[in-house]
């Protein structure tokens, strides 16, 4: 039975590699932080087979510890701070989890395992966030990386950090340059689950509108069960690699709106939302649409969740829930 360590297990990809790993018959071993984390409570129920280890990813003692616990083939290094806005806010700490927490995985690794650490293969959660402010359109493995934001700038140190432990040590380490992906597990913080949230509410009365920032900003958005297996392929491969993994399509946010709102029946939706300042940020990456052509022929990935599926789902969800907490189910 292959074995899997995963950091970022309460997270929304964390949730949906947990599935995987496990219909495949992995013995899977997540690590997450805190004493009493408010968390711990949705992944044991979502994912009672998997096996919780405590410890951060600034606190390499942690790191070897659950190394020594799972003793893993497959090590997928998805625990960071992942909201870009608050970046700004808490830079430093971006830095410390998003930029060094990845070296200090890759550090724990090549400690723990010495000689052998090729052995366990290593996933990192890179970023399209990288890109910022595009160089190229689409943007693939060869764009030249140029973060807006202090959680891109981490990406980029721990993406090379990756690219180094490999070149140096020999390191089985492969890099995932992931394009927005949502879910209906997607945190309320960004904006797919922030509208369709608001969407459930503004159509059963509980909420008059929702206020948002750019809504001219544009992304490659796909399903986050459909990218998890991007990352399972890429660790089953002979030689580690770096892959860009999108829909290949852009949309803008007004896109995500006309469909939500048309979902619940509401065309006009314009006067609904609203526009604040607090909502924008001191850099914006306005453009986002990945060449995956890398990882479609080498991996046989394919995307199998449409943008309009997406936005339906997420809505979808979210009316069953907001429904549920006001006992109308
Ligand atoms: P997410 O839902 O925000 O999950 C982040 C995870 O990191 C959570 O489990 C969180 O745990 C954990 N974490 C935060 N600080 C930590 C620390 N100091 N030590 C250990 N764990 C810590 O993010 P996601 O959407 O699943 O994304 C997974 C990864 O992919 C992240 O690295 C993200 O940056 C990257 N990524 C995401 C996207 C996307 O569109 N979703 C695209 C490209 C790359 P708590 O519950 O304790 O906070
Ligand atoms: O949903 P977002 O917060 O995602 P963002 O910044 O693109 O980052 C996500 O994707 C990255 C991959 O490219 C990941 F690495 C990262 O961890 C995260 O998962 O914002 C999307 C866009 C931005 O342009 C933002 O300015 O939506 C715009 N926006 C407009 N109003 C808003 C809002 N974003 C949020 N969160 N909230 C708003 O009210």
């Amino acid at each position: 039975m292959p074995r899997a360590l995963i950091t970022g297990i309460t997270g929304q990809d964390g949730l949906y590699l947990a599935e995987l790993l496990l219909s495949k018959g992995y013995e899977v071993y997540g690590f997450m932080r805190g004493q009493n984390n408010p968390k711990r409570e949705l992944v044991e129920s979502t994912v009672p087979d998997v096996k919780l280890l405590t410890g951060d990813l600034t606190d390499l003692s942690s790191l070897m510890r659950a190394l020594e616990a799972s003793q893993p083939d497959e090590f997928y290094n998805l625990g960071a701070i992942s909201f870009v806005a608050y970046s700004w806010e808490n830079a430093h700490v971006t830095s410390e989890v998003t930029g060094q927490g990845v070296l200090n995985a890759l550090e724990s690794v090549r400690l723990f395992a010495g000689k052998d650490a090729h052995t366990i293969r290593f996933y990192q959660a890179s970023s399209s966030e990288m890109f910022g402010k595009v160089q190229q359109v689409p943007q693939s493995e060869e764009t030249l990386l140029w973060p807006r934001s202090p959680y891109g700038v981490a990406k980029v140190f721990g993406h090379y950090m990756t690219i180094n432990y490999r070149e140096s040590y020999g390191m089985h380490a492969s890099s995932g340059i992931l394009f927005n992906h949502e879910s209906p597990r997607r945190g309320p913080e960004f904006v797919t689950r922030k509208i369709s949230q608001a969407v459930a509410r503004i159509s059963l009365g509980l909420q008059d509108s929702i206020t948002l920032g750019n809504l001219d900003a544009r992304r490659d958005w796909g399903f986050a069960g459909d990218y998890v297996e991007a990352m399972w392929l890429m660790l089953q491969q002979d030689e580690a690699d770096d892959y860009v993994i999108s829909t290949n399509e852009t949309h803008e946010i007004r896109e995500y709106l006309d469909l939500a709102f048309a979902h619940v029946g509401i065309e006009d939706w314009e006067p609904l939302v609203k526009q604040d300042p607090r909502f924008m940020r001191p850099a914006e990456v306005d453009l986002l649409i990945g060449d995956s052509t890398k990882a479609r022929t080498t991996l046989g990935w394919n995307p199998k969740v449409d943008f309009p599926s997406l936005v339906t789902m997420m809505v979808d969800s979210d009316l069953a829930e907001q429904k549920r907490l006001v006992g109308l189910s």
